[in-house]
């Protein structure tokens, strides 16, 4: 059977955060325009919330009311029954001077007839002021069921429960706390659950698309986990090979590295962007981390890891403040192979196998780079506490990102797939005999698996 098609209608006092949460409800940070001031949405437009297959919702967004109190009056002036709500709207817009008058009411009454519930939303900063609950008792006209959302909940001048208190005077029962700014997926699933509740038929519906919202939460995590795993075990297994005899190779192929290193950090920064639906130019004046859609740090720079609370250079040899990129012939030539394993390259770099490698290398007089833990660690930690905020941002919010507290990755080793990563060139989508096999991908799955809990782990707090 089909299932009934929900309209939703999103009404309220002008400026009151109603484009913000459809934005929020629909995922989609362009939908209409919002701004500080009053009287932005001058027109009723909608988005369809579905499946592939079906539509099941459709959210209106509507202007602003802001002449409640003087329609309030027109209405009581006009002849018939008082209570017949729903008559006494249809007097008014069938007359077109009291529609030219009360313009942006019209509008939302039309829609509020046409819709099946109304959504109000409230700026609970404000005092509970006559004109608003006027603003109710004309929606109510329409005798459709209203849900009041109270938004700004979490500015320190809310009147939360002022407004509360308020409504339930007017019989206004039904109302839910809904920040615009913030996607928490327990609120999202609690308002559509209070409308099954509400409405009558529409249960299919709300259940169908909560379920499909949740498999696409969860899809859309596991992309992006997937392309953070992705990044890491590229850039562990990139290499670099120059003449032991040229510097000038080797200062070429470090910029290489650099140069590599950065753009496919790039390229997994805007694949999560885009998997939550933020587009570069979101940021285009927002100032923190991301700059113009990108990190502002090199990942490879030595201030970038300093930054981020890294150590390097020790074991560099010849390399030192380049940053945290390993050079498996100088190394060797340096300290020595028992050294190298032991002490100077460190316990989690997983080069231990590469001691033949090494040997190799140096007796065909060739070189070897790759990328050291100190700047994996990096780009694991900048990824996911990107991630973490994206998971958790309302397509409403008119905040920047903002980095978090904690900007180090707490991680004692790299996972054992990263390290598995160092000895299979093969794996890395930068090198140029990049051959990807099964190996890579069960080293992927098991990396996927450890960036879950490490996500899981990342500390949102204070927002
Ligand atoms: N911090 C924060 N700001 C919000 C929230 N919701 C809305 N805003 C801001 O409030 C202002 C008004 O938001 P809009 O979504 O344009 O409000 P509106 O009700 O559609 O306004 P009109 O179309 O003019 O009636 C904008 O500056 C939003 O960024 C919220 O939940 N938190
Ligand atoms: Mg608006």
């Amino acid at each position: 059977m089909k299932t009934p098609l929900l309209r939703i209608a999103v009404v309220g006092h002008t400026n009151t955060g109603k484009t913000s949460l459809v934005r929020t409800l629909s995922h989609q940070r362009r939908f209409g325009t919002v701004a500080d001031r009053g009287g932005t949405t001058r027109q009723v437009s909608a988005v369809r919330l579905g499946t592939a297959a079906e539509a099941l919702v459709e959210l209106y967004d509507s202007p602003g009311l802001e002449n409640a109190p003087q329609l309030i009056e027109t209405l009581d002036a006009l002849p018939g029954e008082r209570h017949d709500g729903p008559t006494r709207i249809a007097q008014f817009l069938a007359d077109p001077e009291l529609v030219r008058r009360f313009d942006q009411e019209a509008r939302v009454l039309e829609l509020m007839l046409a819709a099946d519930v109304g959504l109000y939303v409230i700026d609970v900063r404000e005092p509970v002021l006559e004109k608003y609950l006027d603003e109710l008792a004309i929606l109510a006209l329409g005798g459709r069921p209203l849900l009041a959302v109270l938004n700004f909940t979490a500015s320190s001048e809310s009147r939360e429960d002022k407004w509360r208190e308020a409504l339930a005077r007017v019989q206004l029962h039904t109302v839910l706390s809904f920040d615009a700014a913030v996607r928490d997926p327990l609120t999202e699933r609690r308002l559509f659950e209070k409308l099954a509740s509400m409405l009558d038929g529409f249960e299919p519906t709300l259940k169908r698309w909560l379920e499909h919202r949740r498999d696409e939460e969860s899809e859309r995590r596991r992309s992006a986990v997937k392309a953070i795993a992705e990044l890491l075990i590229d850039v562990a297994a990139l290499r670099r090979d120059y003449a032991l005899s040229s510097a000038a190779e080797r200062a070429r192929e470090l910029g290489e590295i650099r140069r590599l290193t950065r753009q496919r950090e790039q390229a997994c920064v805007e694949t999560l962007l885009a998997l939550y639906r933020f587009a570069r130019d979101d940021y285009r004046e927002a100032e923190l981390p991301l700059v113009d859609g990108q990190w502002p740090d090199p990942p490879l720079d030595p201030q970038t890891l300093a930054l981020y609370g890294m150590r390097t250079g020790r074991h560099l040899g010849a390399g030192a403040g380049i940053g945290a990129v390993f050079d498996v012939a100088t190394g060797g030539l340096s300290l020595g192979a028992g050294t190298l394993v032991g002490g100077a390259i460190g316990a989690g770099t997983g080069l231990l196998r590469s001691a033949g490698e090494r040997m190799l290398e140096r007796a065909r007089g060739r070189g070897r780079l790759g990328v050291d833990d100190s700047a994996l660690r990096v780009l694991a930690w900048r990824q996911l506490s990107l991630l973490a905020q994206l998971i958790r941002r309302g397509h409403g919010s008119p905040e920047p990102l903002t980095p978090t507290a904690e900007s180090r990755w707490k991680r004692e080793r790299l996972p054992a797939a990263l390290s598995r990563a160092r000895h299979h060139p093969g794996w890395s989508a930068l090198n140029d005999d990049a051959a990807g096999d099964d190996a890579r991908q069960t080293a992927c799955a098991r990396l996927c698996a450890e960036l879950e809990q490490d996500l899981n782990a990342v500390d949102m707090s204070p927002d």
